[in-house]
């Protein structure tokens, strides 16, 4: 079966949370040569994202969008073990991750700190529902050089910018970098807020995260 076929398989069963399914598939997609991070990018989270349209157009229902929810993290999870750390020594960076306060929603979150993290930068998880002031503190406390926040509602993604104040009134700001991301956050909201870098998915993040060190 092609590559495509086994992704839109696998897209499938995360709409209709058919763990059987998307485990085998999962696991025939690597055993061709997919990689993980191409399952979760190209096959789960535009699964997701249809679990969210079909949500969104009344046609699904908050259950099953948690047990699709449930699904995903737990493969994700597995998958994280299959990603080989990068062979370095060296450190790229550290990295203070969290889904911002008010937002529960963390699997792209996690996506990114895995991401980071096998691709040699320190990531510590404020985990979901985060308060802003956490952000400042492990910032401090870990000598931060990039803050990562995520959100995922427009009514979450205003903390993104109280973050940046936050970050300026402790008087950080201008030793740390800030990145934005997260479904409803652009290019145009990173920039409206003053954030140094926005990126749409996982993989976007750990480039533009390469890019704000090198700058430093
Ligand atoms: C799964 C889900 C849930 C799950 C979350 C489980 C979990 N552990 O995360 C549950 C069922 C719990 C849930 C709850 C709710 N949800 Co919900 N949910 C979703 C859904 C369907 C998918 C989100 C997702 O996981 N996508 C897959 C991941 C991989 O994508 P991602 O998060 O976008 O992440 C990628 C990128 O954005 C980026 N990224 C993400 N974070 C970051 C951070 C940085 C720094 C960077 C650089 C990049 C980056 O990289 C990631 C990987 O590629 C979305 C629909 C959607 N289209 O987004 C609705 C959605 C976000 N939810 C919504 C709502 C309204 C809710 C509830 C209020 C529902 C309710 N009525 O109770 C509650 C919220 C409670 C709260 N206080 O937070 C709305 C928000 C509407 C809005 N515009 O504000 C959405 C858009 C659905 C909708 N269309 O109505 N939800």
């Amino acid at each position: 079966m092609s590559n495509e076929n086994l992704l839109e398989i696998i897209r499938e069963s995360i709409v209709k949370v058919d763990r059987e399914t998307a485990v085998q598939t999962v696991e025939s997609a690597l055993a061709q040569g997919l990689q993980a991070i191409e399952v979760i990018e190209k096959g789960l989270s535009p699964g997701m994202q249809k679990v969210g349209d079909l949500f969104e157009r009344g046609e699904l229902f908050l259950p099953q969008v948690m047990m699709a929810a449930g699904l995903m993290t737990q493969i994700v999870q597995s998958l994280q073990d299959k990603m080989s750390p990068e062979q370095t020594t060296k450190k790229n960076g550290v990295v203070i991750i969290g889904t911002v306060e008010g937002d529960v929603h963390d699997i792209g979150k996690n996506i990114v700190k895995i991401l980071l993290s096998v691709n040699g930068f320190e990531v510590h998880d404020l985990g979901r529902d985060a308060l802003l002031s956490r952000f400042v503190e492990k910032a401090k406390e870990f000598n931060a050089n990039i803050v990562a926040s995520s959100a995922l509602m427009t009514g979450t993604m205003q903390a993104q910018g109280d973050l940046e104040t936050l970050l300026k009134e402790a008087g950080i700001r201008d030793r740390v970098k800030t990145m934005v991301g997260g479904a409803p956050c652009t290019q145009y909201w990173a920039d409206k807020i003053g954030a140094n870098a926005y990126a749409e998915n996982a993989s976007e993040a750990v480039t533009k995260a390469r890019e704000l060190m090198a700058a430093q």
